[in-house]
């Protein structure tokens, strides 16, 4: 079927998902997250896409869940939906996904930022939490994640407030890996997708699974865990290769075998 509300892109190894409802500033309705459930998992079974990015347009990433789709539910309605099954399979993509991020990155539209890998922002991009001005609280893991990512205190006035921040503060709190000039987000998270595409998809996808791990557990079992993959990567091609044309002292060539 085609796509309604996910544009899709494709730059070599590199694939684009646009979401496309800009009359809502992206408003993220059931129809949107299905549409970009579906193509994100696709791509990431497609052996020739090594990362991915998720972006919207200069004037907003998503400003949330749909507040129209949500109004009149019942606890009912919200149970049946089973929204957060949805959240889930995003969680559970393997490959990497850069979160190229201008203009409104509210609510729901900051925990899917929040559900990437690697956030890069435009100088006129706005953060925030703010379902509390309507109500109700972070939903799709913005309490937890939000809270591990830049601390307690911050995250507090940021859920309990629901102020918008900027990208500047978003950076300095630790929530952003980069702030661009608003003509360039999306080529500085195309080029940081590319860089890490050159490297072994494999070894990719196991780092980013252990790096994950790491808000899940313990410090001794993320170690444990850490060792186990790290030793599993051995059984690899791309580990021969890879330290192979070190020693060679040429470009290595990765196969994600
Ligand atoms: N939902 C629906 N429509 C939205 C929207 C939203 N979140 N945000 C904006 N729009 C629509 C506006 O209604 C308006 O539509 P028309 O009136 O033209 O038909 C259009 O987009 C343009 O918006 P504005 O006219 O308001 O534009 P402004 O520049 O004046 O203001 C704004 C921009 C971003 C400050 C403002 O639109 C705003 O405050 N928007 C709402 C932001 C917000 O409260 N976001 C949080 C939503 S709650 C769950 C998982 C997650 C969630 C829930 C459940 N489960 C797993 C169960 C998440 C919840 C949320 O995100």
């Amino acid at each position: 079927m085609p796509n309604q509300f996910i544009m899709t892109q494709q730059e070599g190894p590199v694939a684009i998902l646009r979401l496309n409802r800009p009359d809502v500033l992206n408003a993220l309705n059931i129809p949107l997250m299905d549409e970009l459930i579906t193509n994100v998992e696709a791509y990431d079974q497609d052996p020739g896409v090594r990362c991915m990015i998720i972006t919207g347009n200069e004037r907003a990433f998503a400003a949330g869940a749909d507040i129209k789709e949500m109004a009149e539910a019942s606890v009912v309605d919200m149970y049946e939906r089973n929204n957060l099954a949805r959240w889930e399979r995003i969680k559970r993509v393997r490959k990497p996904i850069i979160a190229a991020v201008s203009g409104f990155c509210l609510g729901g539209g900051c925990e899917l930022a929040m559900h990437c890998d690697i956030l890069i922002a435009s100088e006129t991009a706005r953060f925030g939490q703010p379902e509390i001005n309507i109500g109700v609280m972070p939903g799709a893991g913005g309490t937890q994640r939000l809270s591990k990512t830049v601390g307690k205190y911050r995250a507090m006035e940021l859920i309990l407030t629901g102020r918008m921040f900027t990208a500047a503060e978003a950076h300095a709190m630790g929530l952003v890996n980069r702030v661009v000039p608003v003509e360039r987000y999306l080529d500085e998270a195309i080029a940081m997708a590319r860089e890490i595409a050159e490297r072994s998809p494999i070894a990719v996808r196991v780092a980013k699974e252990a790096v994950l791990r790491a808000f899940e557990t313990g410090l001794s079992d993320g170690l444990d865990y850490e060792r186990k993959l790290f030793y599993m990567l051995f059984a690899t091609e791309d580990q021969k290769e890879g330290m192979k044309a070190f020693v060679e002292k040429r470009k290595a060539e990765y196969k994600g075998r």
